[in-house]
């Protein structure tokens, strides 16, 4: 079995862009394989949420997009993404920005695949205040997170962000112009244009 670590991830996936950007940055060689996780059931067996991204590597496999950019991070020969210095601002970082990629996530769902008339409106407001809130408060902590070293907070910031231009809307540039501005430089680099979100598969 091939040692050559093989990423499942989907076309739009913000958890799976993450580490794809990630394994970019970290000049890591692998595969990668964009599936319909809506019939992927050949996954189960790997991973049993049958979720995108799943990395497999020889006879292990590494769920979670986290543990995958921390699997990186430790074979990478490039320089830590994960800063010593602020390690806890940087996990905390990357969790929020986890959070705006799920409420994103669910509010998609809940506003495409639920009929109009059964949506729950409380839902889809409460998804997106959590996205909108977490966005103000990482734009208050700007100076803090954002530096010339690209680390895997500011990389988790940037899928995010992203994501919430293609589900919900990007007005949030509108309050939050230091993201605004950061994101649109970081995007000129090819490990951004090259992971900008495909199309999507519908959702079953
Ligand atoms: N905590 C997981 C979340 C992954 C996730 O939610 N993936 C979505 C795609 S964005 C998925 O595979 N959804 C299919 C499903 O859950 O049925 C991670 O960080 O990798």
């Amino acid at each position: 079995m091939s040692n050559i670590p093989l990423l499942y991830n989907g076309p739009t996936s913000p958890f799976g862009r993450k580490c794809k950007v990630a394994a970019l940055v970290l000049e890591i060689e692998h595969e990668e394989e964009k599936i319909n996780i809506y019939k992927s059931r050949f996954l189960d067996e790997f991973n049993p949420l049958r979720q995108v991204p799943t990395l497999i590597v020889g006879n292990m496999t590494i769920t979670d997009s986290d543990n995958i950019c921390l699997y990186f991070d430790s074979i990478s020969k490039r320089k830590s993404i994960y800063p010593n210095e602020r390690y806890w601002e940087c996990m905390t970082m990357i969790s929020i920005s986890n959070g705006i990629m799920e409420n994103a996530v669910s509010r998609y769902i809940e506003t495409s695949a639920i009929p109009e008339d059964e949506q729950r409106a409380k839902s889809i407001e409460r998804y997106e205040k959590k996205i909108l809130r977490s966005i103000q408060w990482i734009e208050n902590k700007f100076d803090e997170f954002v530096s010339d070293h690209l680390t895997i907070d500011q990389i988790s910031v940037a899928c995010a962000l992203d994501y919430t231009s293609l589900r919900l809307n990007s007005n949030w540039g509108e309050n939050n112009p230091k993201l605004k501005t950061w994101l649109e430089r970081l995007t000129e680099n090819n490990f951004m244009k090259s992971t900008l979100p495909g199309e999507s598969f519908k959702y079953e």
